[in-house]
């Protein structure tokens, strides 16, 4: 049997966006709807200080967004670097269904946003705006693990047809250079989803997640047989195997094959997944390497 409908997302945030993407599912709803409602939420929310309105300036004081949308047809929408829209998982949306490409970035992501009837808004919340004066007082680039317990959000599900889609959004790491792109929007990076198989998305620290291609690696490592829990942790020690030290390293990846199975699996302590199955909602901390 089929373990259907199923949301499964990143960290505690992941618990109401869960709830909005559920909504869509339980009535019906696509994967792909619910992906990009589940999202939404959290993009939204001023709160949540690592994605969307709210999220934590560059280190030039600019908000700039990654997103991505993946269907069960292997259709992908994506926007890096994009600013002023308040939800860029829903221009990677129309990126997917709207032009003949997967990714647009900075000043084309927002005409082209603009042209499609996104509204220009300043998302540079009082909070973000004082913690970046006070970041300039040093003015230090250093990833800091797991800030706050909320970060980027990965939503994957499996609707009532039994088809997977997922959405990645952020605002990536704060303090980042200007112009810097993380794996949130890159297809295969912060999200891949393959219908056959399952889907997979990843947070932490975005270097690290491209240098192993993270989220295909989960979803090759479910082809090849691994459930998803194993599928995650596999991909976690090869971004190990890469470094030195991980003092400074986390990564965290959740996944959903075909049969409504799912798993996470965090390179530290202090990542925790959201997941909501028609029993619950409930958080659960994830099993960590180190
Ligand atoms: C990035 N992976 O831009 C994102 C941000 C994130 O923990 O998930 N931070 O690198």
């Amino acid at each position: 049997t089929v373990n259907k409908p199923l949301v499964i997302s990143t960290w505690r945030h992941g618990v109401a966006a869960n709830e909005a993407a559920w909504k869509v599912l339980a009535d019906t709803g696509s994967a792909l709807d619910a992906v990009e409602a589940g999202v939404r939420v959290t993009e939204a929310d001023p709160d949540v200080r690592t994605v969307g309105y709210g999220g934590r300036p560059d280190r030039d004081g600019y908000v700039t967004l990654d997103a991505c949308i993946m269907d069960e047809q292997n259709r992908c929408g994506s926007v890096g670097a994009l600013q002023h829209i308040m939800h860029p998982i829903s221009v990677a949306r129309k990126v997917k269904e709207e032009t003949p490409h997967v990714m647009l970035v900075g000043e084309g992501a927002l005409d082209f946003a603009l042209e499609q009837g996104f509204e220009k808004q300043d998302l540079l919340t009082e909070k973000s705006r004082k913690d970046w004066e006070q970041w300039k007082e040093n003015a230090e680039y250093q990833p800091e693990v797991n800030i706050e317990n909320h970060d980027t959000i990965g939503l994957l599900a499996i609707d009532k047809q039994g088809d997977l889609s997922g959405a990645c959004t952020t605002s990536g790491t704060a303090w980042k250079m200007h112009g810097r792109v993380g794996d949130s929007p890159l297809i295969g990076n912060g999200l891949f989803v393959d219908n056959e198989v399952g889907a997979a998305a990843a947070t932490g620290l975005g270097e690290e997640i491209i240098r192993t291609c993270g989220s295909h690696a989960v979803v090759e490592n479910m082809r090849r047989g691994d459930d998803p829990k194993t599928a995650c942790k596999k991909a976690t020690q090869r971004i190990a195997n890469n470094n030195e030290s991980l003092e400074n390293v986390q990564v965290g990846f959740i996944a959903l094959n075909k049969r409504g199975q799912f798993g996470g699996y965090s390179v530290q302590q202090g990542f925790d997944y959201a997941v909501h199955s028609s029993n619950d909602n409930q958080l659960i901390k994830s099993q960590h390497l180190i």
